[in-house]
Protein backbone atom coordinates (compact mmCIF):
# COMPACT_ATOMS: atom_id res chain seq x y z
CA UNK A 1 0.00 0.00 0.00
CA UNK A 2 1.42 3.49 -0.61
CA UNK A 3 1.40 5.92 1.81
CA UNK A 4 1.15 9.18 -0.37
CA UNK A 5 -0.80 12.17 0.94
CA UNK A 6 -3.36 11.20 -2.21
CA UNK A 7 -3.57 7.85 -1.40
CA UNK A 8 -4.29 8.92 2.17
CA UNK A 9 -7.33 11.19 0.40
CA UNK A 10 -8.94 8.75 -1.80
CA UNK A 11 -8.41 5.81 1.28
CA UNK A 12 -10.26 8.08 3.20
CA UNK A 13 -13.38 8.88 0.65
CA UNK A 14 -13.80 5.66 -0.23
CA UNK A 15 -14.71 5.47 3.96
CA UNK A 16 -16.30 7.92 3.85
CA UNK A 17 -14.36 9.72 6.24
CA UNK A 18 -13.80 13.67 5.88
CA UNK A 19 -10.71 15.37 6.43
CA UNK A 20 -9.66 18.73 7.86
CA UNK A 21 -7.31 21.14 6.18
CA UNK A 22 -6.04 24.52 7.86
CA UNK A 23 -4.69 26.99 5.55
CA UNK A 24 -1.49 28.84 6.96
CA UNK A 25 -0.77 31.99 5.24
CA UNK A 26 2.74 32.99 5.53
CA UNK A 27 2.79 36.04 5.98
CA UNK A 28 0.36 36.05 8.61
CA UNK A 29 2.10 34.18 11.08
CA UNK A 30 5.45 34.57 13.14
CA UNK A 31 7.18 31.96 14.97
CA UNK A 32 5.22 32.75 18.61
CA UNK A 33 1.74 32.13 16.65
CA UNK A 34 3.03 29.07 14.40
CA UNK A 35 4.17 27.45 17.83
CA UNK A 36 0.75 28.30 19.93
CA UNK A 37 -0.88 27.01 16.42
CA UNK A 38 1.18 23.79 15.64
CA UNK A 39 -0.08 22.67 19.04
CA UNK A 40 -3.81 23.03 19.13
CA UNK A 41 -3.65 21.17 15.01
CA UNK A 42 -1.91 18.69 16.65
CA UNK A 43 -4.03 18.09 19.85
CA UNK A 44 -7.04 18.63 17.70
CA UNK A 45 -5.89 15.58 14.87
CA UNK A 46 -6.16 18.22 11.84
CA UNK A 47 -5.55 16.20 8.39
CA UNK A 48 -3.04 18.64 6.78
CA UNK A 49 -1.44 21.60 6.66
CA UNK A 50 -1.75 23.91 3.46
CA UNK A 51 0.38 26.73 2.97
CA UNK A 52 0.24 29.33 0.77
CA UNK A 53 -2.42 32.16 -0.61
CA UNK A 54 -2.99 34.00 -3.65
CA UNK A 55 -0.56 37.19 -2.74
CA UNK A 56 2.65 36.24 -0.14
CA UNK A 57 4.62 39.33 0.75
CA UNK A 58 7.11 38.46 2.82
CA UNK A 59 9.82 35.56 2.28
CA UNK A 60 8.68 33.55 4.80
CA UNK A 61 7.68 30.28 3.34
CA UNK A 62 10.68 28.15 3.75
CA UNK A 63 10.86 29.04 7.14
CA UNK A 64 7.10 28.73 7.59
CA UNK A 65 7.33 25.04 6.84
CA UNK A 66 10.81 23.84 8.48
CA UNK A 67 9.04 24.91 11.46
CA UNK A 68 5.77 23.06 10.69
CA UNK A 69 8.15 20.08 9.94
CA UNK A 70 9.87 20.27 13.51
CA UNK A 71 7.41 20.36 15.37
CA UNK A 72 4.53 18.24 14.32
CA UNK A 73 4.09 14.95 11.56
CA UNK A 74 0.64 16.51 10.05
CA UNK A 75 1.78 16.34 6.31
CA UNK A 76 2.07 20.01 4.36
CA UNK A 77 0.40 20.61 1.55
CA UNK A 78 1.33 23.69 -0.64
CA UNK A 79 -1.42 25.96 -1.64
CA UNK A 80 0.64 28.19 -4.63
CA UNK A 81 -0.62 32.00 -5.90
CA UNK A 82 2.20 31.43 -8.32
CA UNK A 83 5.44 29.66 -8.93
CA UNK A 84 7.24 31.25 -6.86
CA UNK A 85 6.15 29.74 -3.58
CA UNK A 86 7.54 26.40 -3.74
CA UNK A 87 9.80 24.86 -1.34
CA UNK A 88 11.12 21.18 -1.60
CA UNK A 89 10.65 21.06 2.21
CA UNK A 90 6.89 20.43 2.43
CA UNK A 91 5.32 16.80 1.21
CA UNK A 92 3.17 17.61 -1.45
CA UNK A 93 1.57 20.78 -3.51
CA UNK A 94 -1.52 21.06 -5.42
CA UNK A 95 -1.11 21.72 -8.72
CA UNK A 96 -3.56 24.29 -9.69
CA UNK A 97 -5.20 24.96 -12.96
CA UNK A 98 -7.79 27.00 -12.52
CA UNK A 99 -10.76 25.44 -14.50
CA UNK A 100 -13.11 28.35 -13.32
CA UNK A 101 -11.54 31.17 -15.39
CA UNK A 102 -10.27 31.48 -18.52
CA UNK A 103 -7.36 33.01 -17.77
CA UNK A 104 -4.70 31.11 -19.92
CA UNK A 105 -1.77 31.57 -17.90
CA UNK A 106 -3.48 30.38 -14.60
CA UNK A 107 -5.11 27.43 -16.78
CA UNK A 108 -1.55 26.70 -18.47
CA UNK A 109 0.66 29.36 -18.93
CA UNK A 110 2.73 29.84 -15.56
CA UNK A 111 2.40 25.81 -15.21
CA UNK A 112 5.01 25.43 -18.54
CA UNK A 113 7.18 28.42 -16.71
CA UNK A 114 7.57 26.65 -13.71
CA UNK A 115 7.38 22.68 -15.35
CA UNK A 116 10.70 21.87 -14.78
CA UNK A 117 11.26 23.21 -11.24
CA UNK A 118 8.31 21.78 -9.79
CA UNK A 119 9.45 17.96 -11.65
CA UNK A 120 12.82 18.35 -10.00
CA UNK A 121 11.56 19.31 -6.76
CA UNK A 122 10.71 15.80 -5.69
CA UNK A 123 7.72 17.54 -3.78
CA UNK A 124 4.00 14.74 -4.35
CA UNK A 125 1.95 16.73 -7.58
CA UNK A 126 -1.65 16.88 -6.63
CA UNK A 127 -2.69 18.10 -10.13
CA UNK A 128 -6.22 19.94 -9.12
CA UNK A 129 -9.58 21.57 -10.97
CA UNK A 130 -9.24 24.70 -9.20
CA UNK A 131 -12.70 26.53 -9.15
CA UNK A 132 -13.33 29.91 -7.55
CA UNK A 133 -16.87 30.38 -6.83
CA UNK A 134 -18.30 33.98 -6.08
CA UNK A 135 -18.70 34.61 -2.66
CA UNK A 136 -20.35 37.78 -2.55
CA UNK A 137 -17.81 40.33 -2.84
CA UNK A 138 -14.03 40.64 -4.45
CA UNK A 139 -11.14 38.20 -2.73
CA UNK A 140 -7.97 38.21 -3.37
CA UNK A 141 -8.03 35.19 -5.49
CA UNK A 142 -10.72 36.48 -7.61
CA UNK A 143 -8.85 40.19 -8.04
CA UNK A 144 -4.88 38.73 -8.39
CA UNK A 145 -6.75 35.90 -10.77
CA UNK A 146 -8.68 38.55 -13.52
CA UNK A 147 -10.91 35.56 -14.04
CA UNK A 148 -14.86 36.19 -13.72
CA UNK A 149 -15.51 33.40 -10.37
CA UNK A 150 -18.96 31.05 -11.08
CA UNK A 151 -21.79 32.53 -9.99
CA UNK A 152 -22.65 31.50 -6.63
CA UNK A 153 -26.20 30.05 -7.94
CA UNK A 154 -25.19 28.43 -11.07
CA UNK A 155 -24.88 24.99 -9.69
CA UNK A 156 -24.95 23.56 -13.08
CA UNK A 157 -21.81 25.72 -14.42
CA UNK A 158 -20.15 24.48 -11.13
CA UNK A 159 -21.19 21.03 -11.97
CA UNK A 160 -19.95 20.80 -15.60
CA UNK A 161 -16.54 22.75 -15.05
CA UNK A 162 -15.98 19.96 -11.89
CA UNK A 163 -16.59 17.22 -14.66
CA UNK A 164 -14.69 18.39 -17.41
CA UNK A 165 -11.72 19.18 -15.11
CA UNK A 166 -11.96 15.50 -13.65
CA UNK A 167 -12.13 14.05 -17.36
CA UNK A 168 -8.95 15.88 -18.22
CA UNK A 169 -7.10 13.92 -15.51
CA UNK A 170 -7.11 16.19 -12.31
CA UNK A 171 -6.98 14.87 -9.15
CA UNK A 172 -8.60 16.76 -6.82
CA UNK A 173 -11.54 19.32 -7.37
CA UNK A 174 -10.66 22.27 -4.85
CA UNK A 175 -14.30 24.43 -5.08
CA UNK A 176 -13.28 27.69 -3.19
CA UNK A 177 -15.31 30.94 -2.26
CA UNK A 178 -11.96 32.55 -1.68
CA UNK A 179 -10.32 33.53 1.49
CA UNK A 180 -12.47 35.30 4.20
CA UNK A 181 -15.15 35.16 1.47
CA UNK A 182 -18.55 36.74 2.47
CA UNK A 183 -20.47 33.78 1.36
CA UNK A 184 -19.57 30.53 2.07
CA UNK A 185 -20.05 27.91 -1.06
CA UNK A 186 -23.84 27.00 -0.55
CA UNK A 187 -24.27 23.15 0.57
CA UNK A 188 -26.14 22.54 -2.61
CA UNK A 189 -23.72 23.29 -5.06
CA UNK A 190 -21.29 21.14 -2.97
CA UNK A 191 -24.03 18.65 -3.04
CA UNK A 192 -24.62 18.70 -7.23
CA UNK A 193 -20.96 18.85 -7.39
CA UNK A 194 -20.18 15.59 -5.12
CA UNK A 195 -22.46 13.88 -7.21
CA UNK A 196 -21.48 14.10 -10.81
CA UNK A 197 -17.40 13.42 -9.60
CA UNK A 198 -15.43 10.66 -8.40
CA UNK A 199 -12.30 13.13 -7.17
CA UNK A 200 -11.93 13.81 -3.50
CA UNK A 201 -14.01 17.35 -3.43
CA UNK A 202 -12.12 20.07 -1.45
CA UNK A 203 -14.15 23.08 0.03
CA UNK A 204 -12.91 26.53 1.49
CA UNK A 205 -13.59 29.96 1.53
CA UNK A 206 -15.09 32.01 4.18
CA UNK A 207 -16.28 28.93 6.61
CA UNK A 208 -16.61 30.69 10.27
CA UNK A 209 -18.73 27.99 12.04
CA UNK A 210 -18.35 23.81 12.39
CA UNK A 211 -22.44 24.22 11.81
CA UNK A 212 -21.14 25.02 8.06
CA UNK A 213 -18.29 23.16 8.05
CA UNK A 214 -20.58 19.73 9.06
CA UNK A 215 -23.15 20.96 6.63
CA UNK A 216 -20.79 20.55 3.72
CA UNK A 217 -18.92 17.46 4.45
CA UNK A 218 -22.74 15.75 4.83
CA UNK A 219 -23.22 17.49 1.25
CA UNK A 220 -20.48 15.58 0.17
CA UNK A 221 -17.01 17.75 0.86
CA UNK A 222 -14.19 15.31 1.36
CA UNK A 223 -11.81 18.11 2.74
CA UNK A 224 -12.41 21.22 4.30
CA UNK A 225 -10.14 24.39 4.22
CA UNK A 226 -10.14 26.88 6.97
CA UNK A 227 -7.95 29.69 7.39
CA UNK A 228 -9.24 33.21 8.12
CA UNK A 229 -11.83 31.95 10.98
CA UNK A 230 -8.62 30.05 13.15
CA UNK A 231 -6.93 33.04 12.29
CA UNK A 232 -9.28 35.45 14.33
CA UNK A 233 -9.79 32.73 16.88
CA UNK A 234 -7.49 29.62 17.06
CA UNK A 235 -9.50 28.04 19.75
CA UNK A 236 -12.02 27.53 17.09
CA UNK A 237 -9.79 24.44 15.86
CA UNK A 238 -10.69 21.54 17.78
CA UNK A 239 -14.36 22.20 17.31
CA UNK A 240 -14.27 22.50 13.36
CA UNK A 241 -12.11 19.35 13.62
CA UNK A 242 -14.66 17.45 15.79
CA UNK A 243 -17.36 18.80 13.58
CA UNK A 244 -15.83 17.29 10.22
CA UNK A 245 -14.55 14.29 12.06
CA UNK A 246 -17.74 13.47 13.03
CA UNK A 247 -19.16 12.64 9.78
CA UNK A 248 -19.06 9.36 8.29
CA UNK A 249 -20.37 8.42 4.94
CA UNK A 250 -19.85 4.92 3.89
CA UNK A 251 -19.91 4.30 -0.12
C1 LIG B 1 -8.98 30.14 0.82
O1 LIG B 1 -10.20 28.12 0.93
C2 LIG B 1 -9.32 28.92 1.61
O2 LIG B 1 -8.35 29.84 -0.36
C3 LIG B 1 -9.75 29.25 3.03
O3 LIG B 1 -10.60 30.36 3.11
O4 LIG B 1 -9.49 31.82 4.80
O5 LIG B 1 -11.93 32.09 4.27
O6 LIG B 1 -11.13 30.11 5.55
P1 LIG B 1 -10.80 31.12 4.51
Amino acid sequence: MTHSIYSSLTEKKAKGHKSFAVLIDPDKVNPASMDELLGLVTEARVDYLLVGGSLVISNRLDEVVLQIKKSCDIPVILFPGSPSQITTHADALLYLSLISGRNPELLIGQHVISAAAVKQSGLEIISTGYMVIDGGAPTTVSYISNAAPIPADKNEIAMCTAMAGEMLGMKLIYMDAGSGAKRPIHESMIEQVARVIEAPLVIGGGIKDPEKAYINCKAGADVIVIGNAIEKDPTLIREMSDAIHSVIIPA
